[in-house]
């Protein structure tokens, strides 16, 4: 994991404008949100999934920087006063309080836009048609079908009881569909993967994506301030329905660890090139930050 996440702060820090290119202020906070934090845990994901289709590492940084951009670009905007209004984050200030909201916005959008960039850069060097499949694979993942619709159900869903079925609804667009992007574009580093290889990894993608959001949700309320390196209680704050306040601690815990379980049984076809893929369901679930 270590060795992963020194590559990715290294190719991030190259592929983001420079902090002294104009307009400073807009690159060095887009630098800001990006650099010196995080988990990594996208990168992790779309490396592991690599290794099951013998992808280069030069390609596997050029996808996971781009998943990771868009992540970074979504908690800056998660962040803002509009949206869930925080002002920590990676443990340290959020980027509209180091900076000011109407940066923050564009810090957003230009590493939204960046992140297509990197995946159409020639460099990625995949078959045309390939590198279209993956532009479009994040595209969809990042937007109102995805990502940015999960954001959007989670916001009007303030102060109302889900059911299951629509908490996860939810959350398989918000957190899951990135990361299963993530996985998929890892897969898609290598040779042409096989569709059965596929609907094997997505279906171990969709577990820990969900298993990502349930472990969120009990951390929140279980881990304090210091550890997660943001506001630690924000759910219960802002009434806002999770998989605590729908099942208790006990059972959520029991879902994440039974998705961990199946997370891993989608994988039981292949041997230990799905090493690292296994493992990373283990720190999804098991992790304490
Ligand atoms: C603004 C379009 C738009 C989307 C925002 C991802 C998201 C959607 C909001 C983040 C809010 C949140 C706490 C979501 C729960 C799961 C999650 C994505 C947590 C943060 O991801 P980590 O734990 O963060 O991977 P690090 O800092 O480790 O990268």
């Amino acid at each position: 994991m270590g060795q992963v996440q020194a590559r990715m702060e290294a190719a991030l820090a190259r592929l983001l404008p420079a902090p002294e290119i104009a307009p400073q202020r807009l690159h060095q906070a887009m630098r800001y949100a990006v650099l010196g934090g995080g988990k990594r845990v996208r990168p992790l994901l779309c490396f592991a999934a690599g290794e099951l289709a013998q992808a280069p590492a030069e390609r596997l940084e050029l996808a996971a920087s781009a998943v990771e951009m868009i992540h970074a670009y979504s908690l800056v905007h998660d962040d803002l006063p509009c949206m869930d209004d925080d002002a920590l984050r990676r443990g340290k200030p959020t980027c509209h309080v180091e900076y000011d909201e109407a940066t923050a916005l564009l810090v957003g959008d230009s590493l939204q836009t960046l992140a297509f960039q990197v995946l159409a850069e020639p460099a990625l060097g995949t078959e045309a048609g390939a590198q279209l499949q993956m532009l479009r694979l994040l595209a969809q993942a990042a937007g109102s079908r995805g990502m940015a619709g999960g954001q959007a159900i989670d916001l009007y869903s303030v102060g109302k009881a889900l059911s299951l079925p629509e908490l996860e609804f939810m959350h398989i667009h918000k957190t899951g569909a990135l990361i299963r992007a993530s996985v998929l574009l890892g897969a898609h580093c290598g040779a042409p993967p096989a569709p059965a290889m596929l609907e094997r990894v997505s279906h171990y993608a969709h577990c820990v994506g969900l298993a990502f959001q349930v472990v969120d949700d009990i951390l929140d309320c279980e881990a304090p301030t210091a550890t997660l390196g943001k506001t630690a209680g924000k759910d219960a704050a802002q009434n806002k329905p999770t998989y605590v306040s729908a099942m208790g601690v006990a059972q959520a815990k029991a879902w994440a660890e039974s998705l961990r379980l199946e997370a891993r049984e989608a994988l039981s076809g292949f041997g230990a090139e799905a090493g690292r893929l296994r493992e990373l369901a283990d720190f999804i679930v098991l992790r304490k930050f």
